[in-house]
């Protein structure tokens, strides 16, 4: 058989006659194993109405399918995510070790266990980062509290926030919220405060809210507690030079509740301290890790999210309904007086 040849004794390359005696040009097994070598397209048997068949049936798509990404989100893929749905973008900003990475590792924890109360995970974009910083969180010493839960927060580009994203679906009304969690390192708040360095805060200015979170222990000792208040207001000035107006709703998330109640005074004069700027906040006291059987692990942080999400105020009603008194009409009654 000759290489462009199907049939067994085919004798046109050797003599160039074919062996049955047919037009080598236009001999069916010829043309068969031609078209076959040239790629087999015109060798598919096409229909009356010239579609292919066992041609493909869809085109196949321009990029190599992949799973989506799942490590912590850039601010160009939050951007991406809130042209097409409301995404609630969180401002976490903390001293280091004061519980920022714990509140959102705890946080994922109780979603995902369904403890969240009054709440339902619905999704995330970003299951491996929250996965991540959750690890340590899995690894018990027997039931014992480990000494760290998570680990510092180190970023791969030091300019860039990296965002945590989860969905949550509140219970009573079926509302869904779409939360973009940054996970900084204190450094950053730390540089913010001590040289004003802000350029890595700009996506501040699109947060819906700001957690301040703070190691409710530094409060509670008295050596500690001026200076922590003192780089509070610090704080809280260096956001209002940076956003003025569209300083975000402030929420102070204080850790530690496990181990330190914040004295009421220790409040006071935090409020007054942030008021010197014109600035007022709500605290929530939280214990996102725990192994005081009083406050369980994720102590306070559904009054976190709900303080997070809340609608800053209500709309007046445009038309209010007024139910009309009996003695209303001043001016009959009047009359009737005459
Ligand atoms: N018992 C207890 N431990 C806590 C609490 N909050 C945080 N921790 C622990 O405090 C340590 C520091 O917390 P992180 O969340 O890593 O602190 P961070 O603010 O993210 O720190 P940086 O990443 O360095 O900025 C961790 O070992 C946590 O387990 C709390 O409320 N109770
Ligand atoms: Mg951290």
């Amino acid at each position: 058989m000759s290489a462009a040849c199907t049939f067994e004794g085919c004798t046109v390359a050797e003599t160039q006659r074919c062996a049955l005696e047919k037009d080598p040009e236009t001999c069916p097994n010829r043309v068969k194993a031609i078209s076959l070598m040239q790629g087999g397209a015109s060798a598919r048997p096409a229909t009356s109405e010239g579609v292919d068949l066992g041609a493909p049936v869809l085109d196949a798509p321009a990029e190599n399918p992949s799973f989506p990404r799942s490590t912590t989100l850039g601010t160009a893929a939050i951007g991406e995510m809130m042209s097409g749905k409301y995404v609630s973008v969180v401002g976490i900003l903390g001293y280091p070790e004061s519980g920022k990475t714990a509140c959102l590792a705890s946080l994922y924890l109780l979603a995902s266990n369904d403890r969240l109360t009054g709440w339902s995970f619905a999704d995330s974009c970003s299951l491996m980062a929250f996965e991540e910083i959750s690890r340590g969180a899995r690894r018990w010493n027997g039931g014992e509290l480990p000494d760290q839960m998570t680990v510092h927060t180190e970023m791969g580009d030091d300019r860039q926030p990296g965002f945590l994203h989860l969905r949550l679906k509140r219970d009573a009304d079926g509302r869904c919220v779409d939360l973009a969690l940054p996970d900084l390192p204190g450094e950053w708040t730390k540089d913010l405060v001590a040289t004003s360095r802000a350029d890595r805060f700009e996506f501040l200015r699109s947060a819906d809210v700001l957690w301040v979170v703070v190691d409710g222990r530094t409060l509670q000792s008295v050596e500690l507690r001026q200076g922590v208040i003192s780089r509070l207001g610090q704080l809280a000035g260096r956001l209002i030079a940076m956003l003025g107006e569209s300083l975000p709703r402030l929420l102070l998330a204080v850790t530690h509740r496990d181990q330190a109640e914040i004295p009421a005074p220790v409040l006071e004069r935090i409020r007054a301290e942030l008021w010197k700027h014109e600035v007022v906040a709500t605290v929530v006291p939280v214990a996102p890790f725990s192994d005081n059987a009083e406050f369980k692990p994720g102590f306070g942080l559904v009054d976190l999210i709900n303080e997070s999400v809340a609608q800053p105020h209500e709309a007046p009603s445009f038309w209010p309904a007024t139910e009309p008194e009996s003695d209303a009409r001043a001016y009959l009654s009047h009359r009737r007086s005459q």
